[in-house]
């Protein structure tokens, strides 16, 4: 974090009190991405004030394509000991508890499309064959304001995406869901190392609320980008959006 603003100080000069925490205001409820969210997300505290105006004006200097311009694919998002982990963990969707979907494991198939070379679709002992399997120990965090830290486990979305000859130089890659959420990350995120095609949490299959048959999950995005109960997914250069998305909230929303 100090590295990537060193520099932005002098321009912070000509910047009142009011217009920066009008920035702040407008990041918090429009774009929902909070200071101590990016705090979080990039394992980086964020203690005195100097560093928080520096932090806000980077901020607001941000847009989608500065963001993705200044993502850094090998930073990496905190992990931790199986320790640190919260229980129980929270549930959150944009419905109640009583109306999350219920996939049939059985008949369950992963679609791919768009610019992906092998468009066959996955069956679930298919993608539980993947290899390597991988697990990490990571905070999630909700622009609602809660973060908890849990255990996932499943394939990195990289090798995914190269198995499935997926186009690496297309700008999006876009997920459907089975409660009919859904969103999209840049190409940089998709291939990052900690992205991860997951199929376990807690060293347990995926339980429904938390997205059965799979979610995919992200240290470096906020919880919203995350999606869960995936049934599509596809590669496009055409900005798919998302959910919460197309209701204002800021797309990158990460680290
Ligand atoms: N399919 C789907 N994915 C979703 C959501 C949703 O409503 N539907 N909510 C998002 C939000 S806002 C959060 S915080 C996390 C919650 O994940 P959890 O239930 O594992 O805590 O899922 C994200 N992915
Ligand atoms: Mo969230």
């Amino acid at each position: 974090m100090t590295k990537r603003l060193s520099g932005m100080q002098g321009s912070l000069k000509g910047h009142s009190r009011p217009q920066i925490e009008k920035i702040e205001r407008r990041l918090f409820l429009r774009q929902g991405l909070s200071l101590g969210a990016l705090a979080l997300l990039s394992g980086c505290s964020v203690t005195d004030a100097e560093a928080l105006q520096k932090v806000l004006w980077t901020m607001s200097r941000w847009n989608d394509r500065v963001q993705a311009w200044i993502f850094d694919s090998d930073r990496l998002a905190p992990e931790f000991p199986e320790s640190a982990i919260t229980m129980p963990f929270p549930f959150n969707a944009y419905y109640r508890m009583d109306k999350v979907p219920a996939v049939d494991a059985a008949s369950y198939k992963l679609e791919l499309g768009g610019l992906v070379r092998e468009k066959r679709s996955w069956t679930l002992p298919e993608l539980y064959a993947l290899k390597p399997q991988v697990s990490q120990v990571t905070r999630h965090i909700c622009v609602e304001g809660w973060s908890a830290i849990g255990k996932w486990s499943g394939v990195r979305f990289s090798d995914f995406l190269k198995r499935v000859g997926a186009d690496l130089t297309a700008k999006y890659v876009g997920f459907r869901c089975a409660d009919k959420y859904y969103t999209s990350i840049d190409m940089p995120t998709a291939l990052h190392s900690q992205t991860l095609l997951a199929f376990r949490f807690a060293d347990q299959i995926l339980p429904a609320p938390f997205g059965f048959p799979m979610k995919l999950r992200m240290p470096t995005k906020l919880g919203f980008k995350n999606p869960k109960h995936i049934v599509a997914i596809f590669v496009t250069n055409e900005y798919p959006g998302g959910y919460w998305e197309d209701q204002g909230y800021n797309w990158f929303s990460g680290s």
